[in-house]
Formats: C-alpha cells, structure tokens, sequence
C-alpha cells in the first residue's frame, strides 16, 4: 500500500525533533501525511552525533517535548543534562508511544523540490528514485546538520581511522592507547576532548581560534528530584516561555551599571559554579551589547580559566582574544581545561603553525608532521542554510532558494518564503527557533505552521505565499536586532561564518537568527496569526482529482 502511493497532503522533510513534533501533529488532525528520512532511522541531531561526550547543554527536562502530560508523567531524565544514547533513546519512545513510526520512511533523501504553479503541488523527486507530490512541504532539516570538512588536500590519503564528529561510527571506537587528534574546539570539540582525555593514549588538539567556555556542571537526577520536577513542569514550561531563549536561565533584572563591581563579581562567582547556561543567560544584558560589560566578563572568565590550567602558556593559548564572552554560541564543558593539565594532552595552535594538510600518516602543519591513528573532525557545520542548500528547491517562475538566499536568507518569520509557496520551515533561518533552546522553538514553530495549514483547510486555500513586502520588512528587522548586539562581529555560525564554505568566510555577515528573545518572537507571530495572517496571500486551486 505504502510503496505504491505518490501523494500525500503534506510531505515532511526529516525525522528530528521537529519532523517528529509535527507529524504527531498532522496525524492528531486526521492529515494524510509522511515523513522523509534520509538516514537509516528517527533522531536527526541525536541519530547522528554520536561522539563521545555528547550531551545536551540545555537541562534536560526543559528540552522534553511538553505537548503531554502522559508523556511527561513517563519519562525520567536520568541526568541533568542528558547524553546522546539517552536521547535517542527518548526520541524513539516518543515516536513509539504515539505510534509515529508508521507515517515515517527512512532511507529516502529528498534530492529536489519543485513547486507546480499551475496545481498549487510540490514535486519531489527522492535519492530511490521516487517521484511524490504533495500540495504543502513542512522542511524539518535541522539547523546544523550539514556537517563541513576543513578546505585541506589529503583528507582521503588518511590511512588510520577518520571521521566528522556527526558521522562518529556506530559501533563503539575503541581509543584506548590510540594516538587521536581533535581538529576544532566549538562546542563540540570541547565536548569530545574533555570525554577522551583519560581513554586515548595521547591526545593532540588542533586549535584555530579559543572558545570561551564555562563549565557544565552536570548530575544525575534521582527518583525524587525527578518527582518534583514532574510536579513542576508547568511552572518549567512558563518560566522558559517567558526567557528570550527559552531556557530555564532569564538575565538579571538588574542593569550592569546598576550593581557595584563587587556585587557583579559575586554573582560570577555563583553563575559559574551553577550547572547550565547561568553564567551566560542569566547575566546582565549589557554583556551582549556593551563592549565594557563584556570586556569586564571576559576578564573575569579568563582568570577562572587561568585557575585551572597549570601551564601559564597553556592557559594563555586557551582565551580568546579576538571576540569577547558570550558573543559566540557559549560551548559548556567537562573537564575540559583540566585535560590540558594531563600528560598525554597536546595544544597546536594553528594561528601560529596553520593546518597544511593531511597525510596518509596524519596531519602536517607548517612546522611539522604529526602521526595518528584517529582523526577526529570537530569542525562544524555549514550551519542554518547548508541543510536547505542540499536539496535543489525549485519556486515560481524556476527561482532556485539556494540562488535567492546565496548573499543571505530572507523569509517572513523565519517559516516562509516569498516565491515558494506552501513551503513551510518551523525553525527557518531568521526564526527565533533557530536560536534558542531547540525543541521549545520547534514546538512554537510547528505550533504557528500546523495552525496557518488548519486555517488553509478550514478554508479550502491551496496555495500560502508571504508577500514580498512583509518578507523585506521581516528581514529588515531581523537585521535591526543584530545592530546592537555584539555578536555581529564575532565568526560564527550564528552569523553564517564558516570558513569551509565558499562565500562563508571572514567578513560575511548574514543575519542568520532573530535576536529578539522568544517572547517578543512569538508576540509577533501569534498576531499575524490573530489578525488571519495578512502578510500572506491565500489561493484556492482546488483540482479535482489531486487531493
Ligand atoms: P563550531 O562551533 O562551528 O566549531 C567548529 C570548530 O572547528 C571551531 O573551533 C573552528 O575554528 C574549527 N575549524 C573549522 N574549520 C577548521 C579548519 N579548516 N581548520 C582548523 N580548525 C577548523 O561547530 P561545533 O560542531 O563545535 O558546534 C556547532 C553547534 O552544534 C554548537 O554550537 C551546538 O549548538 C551544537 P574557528 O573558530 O573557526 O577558528
């Protein structure tokens, strides 16, 4: 029955957190529906990234999808901040419970999109050969889930065992005595090298630039405190709906300028031995905006770091210089400056001795040859819009969305795009989704898009397209928000920098995330909503025959 069947209502692209989220809501509204899967199984993020020490940074009962109470009641966190295995685990438990797993199919990646104007229908043709049609797209691809390599020679020649962090292989790497080196120290390299320090013989870190980072400070949750947390998921879910990034951390009432130093340092102090993302969030606004708040931060963090690094040279090398605190996603960490207090941990600073290439024995700097038996690549992702760049997405009049969005993205809500109608992106580039703690940004996002498709079949409407006009304004004041941060100047993914990808490097902004904080976000679309979505032109088609 499955197999031979080429149309569905609606066609939702990946088996993620979002792709999970929302067939459960399609299926809750009786919707003929599928899900598309390129890999072998569900979990997206958490199918992939396998590396040891993988986790969340988010609490974990804040990540938890909340749409059930059953399924809150059932589940135990077993850690603070949960590991990868637990995860999946969970995802898959999620899409057993609601019975799910039978609107999805796995190993079919979508190679191209069409939209059919004439029919209001969205053609897609699948990497088996298949071709679907389908009258809306839901694109659930994930915000960093096109993994990107170093633009070295040699990365083939590698006779020992290589692999990007995403790709991390399925059975289990055995490091012990095993000579590794980590290339890249984002938030997942920081993650990796804290977990394998004591597992591997001798560990090499290959860092360009320094991340600021700040510890974990993970632990397990007991049948009590799980108890007690379930009790509180409500006041939970509230308390994160009303923080600009959905976590249980909100900023400080109180302004920098308002408290004296000593009161500030205080507070670091206790923000930094504070599991989560405390020492971040819940600081002062200015550090985000204030080149003297941030500066004073940074200073403050250094010398934390230099507490904990034994080698003065070492601890230089591991604080940053070019961007300040917080202005960069803020990776936390495990152990992480203390492995460079090991023995067998090395530091190869790149910005002295630049990665030349890779040979069949492992890597060659400008000033050396090094031998491994692993490589690891923690070397990030082509992030926000690699994933929407994979797949050939042809709109009206044959505008491909990679030609449109090549300078920068630009949508309406960060969830349309003008010129491809029915094409829907809960956690869209320039949506608040796309930079906040995940799976709360996920459920507002395919919340708005379930509801605007609902208003569309109330209505017998075939065809949403964003107005041009609500599109620019949108992306003007997505831009807007970015001219008081200071983030703007930092190289990262939040600002689509990525120096593997041609027209990512240095010194290209793109207004990639809106900065405005979860509430303001869902203020904003919750009143297009409310006021039956001016910005965007409805059509009714209606073909006989198709639906
Ligand atoms: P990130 O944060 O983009 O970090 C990638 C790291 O890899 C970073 O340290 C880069 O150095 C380094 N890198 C990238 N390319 C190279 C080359 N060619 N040579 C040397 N070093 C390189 O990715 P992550 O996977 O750590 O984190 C992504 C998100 O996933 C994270 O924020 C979480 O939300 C989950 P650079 O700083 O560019 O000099």
């Amino acid at each position: 029955m499955g197999e031979a069947k080429t149309h569905y209502e609606v066609i939702v692209v990946g088996a993620g957190v979002a792709g999970i989220y929302q067939i459960k809501r399609l299926v809750d509204l009786g919707i003929d529906a599928t899900v598309l899967e390129g890999a072998p199984d569900l979990g997206g993020t958490w199918y992939w990234n396998r590396y040891p020490g993988c986790r969340f940074d988010s609490e974990s009962y804040t990540y938890g999808f909340s749409f059930s109470r059953e399924l809150l009641d059932e589940w135990h966190w077993k850690e603070r901040f949960s590991g990868q295995p637990e995860n999946l685990r969970y995802l898959n438990y999620v899409a057993d419970k609601f019975d799910l797993r039978r609107h999805m199919q796995f190993n079919c990646k979508v190679d191209a999109m069409r939209f059919d104007e004439t029919r209001d229908l969205w053609h897609l043709t699948l990497s088996d050969g298949r071709e679907l049609t389908c009258r809306f797209v839901v694109l659930a691809i994930g915000l960093l889930s096109a993994p990107t390599m170093p633009r070295v020679p040699g990365i083939d020649d590698f006779k020992g065992r290589s692999f990007h962090t995403y790709y991390w292989p399925h059975e289990p790497v055995d490091l012990t005595g095993k000579k590794v080196a980590v290339i890249g120290t984002g938030a997942t390299g920081i993650q990796v090298i804290g977990e394998i320090a004591d597992k591997v013989g001798e560990l090499t870190v290959f860092q360009r630039r320094p991340n600021w980072s700040a510890p974990l400070n993970n632990s397990a949750i007991s049948e009590a405190e799980m108890a007690d947390i379930r009790a509180r998921y409500d006041e939970i879910f509230a308390a994160c709906a009303l923080t600009p990034g959905s976590f249980v951390h909100g900023p400080q009432s109180r302004g920098f300028y308002e408290v004296s130093r000593e009161e500030r340092l205080a507070l670091w102090d206790r923000l930094y031995d504070e599991p989560g993302f405390g020492i971040w969030l819940a600081n002062f606004r200015e550090i985000f905006m204030d080149e003297a708040a941030n500066a004073e931060l940074s200073a403050y963090i250094a010398d934390r770091i230099r507490g904990r690094v034994n080698d003065p040279k070492v601890a230089e090398k591991l604080i940053p210089r070019d961007h300040g605190f917080g202005v960069q996603r803020l990776p936390l960490e495990t152990n992480y400056f203390e492995a460079y207090n090991r023995d067998n941990v090395h530091l190869v600073d790149l910005s002295e001795t630049p990665l030349v290439r890779v040979t069949e024995t492992g890597l060659r700097t400008t000033a050396r040859d090094y031998d491994f038996d692993i490589i690891v690549y923690a070397t990030g992702f082509d992030a926000i819009t690699g994933a929407y760049d994979l797949i050939d997405i042809t709109g009206i009049g044959g505008e491909k969305l990679a030609d449109k969005w090549k300078q920068a993205p630009s949508t309406f809500l960060g969830m349309l795009v003008h010129g491809f109608p029915n094409l829907l992106m809960p956690t869209g580039p320039q949506s608040a989704s796309a930079s906040t703690n995940f799976p709360r940004g996920i459920e507002n996002g395919v919340g708005w898009c379930t509801n605007l498709l609902k208003f569309m079949w109330d209505r017998g409407y075939t065809r949403a397209e964003a107005t041009l006009d609500a599109q620019q304004r949108w992306t003007a004041h997505v831009a807007k928000m970015y001219e008081i941060m200071l983030m703007r100047k930092a190289k990262s993914w939040f600002t689509g920098y990525n120096s593997n990808v041609a027209g990512h490097e240095e010194g290209t902004v793109r207004y990639f995330v809106y900065n405005g904080g979860t509430p303001k976000f869902l203020g904003i679309i919750n009143e297009v909503a409310a006021k039956g979505y001016e910005e965007i032109e409805f059509g009714a088609e209606a073909e006989a025959g198709v639906q």
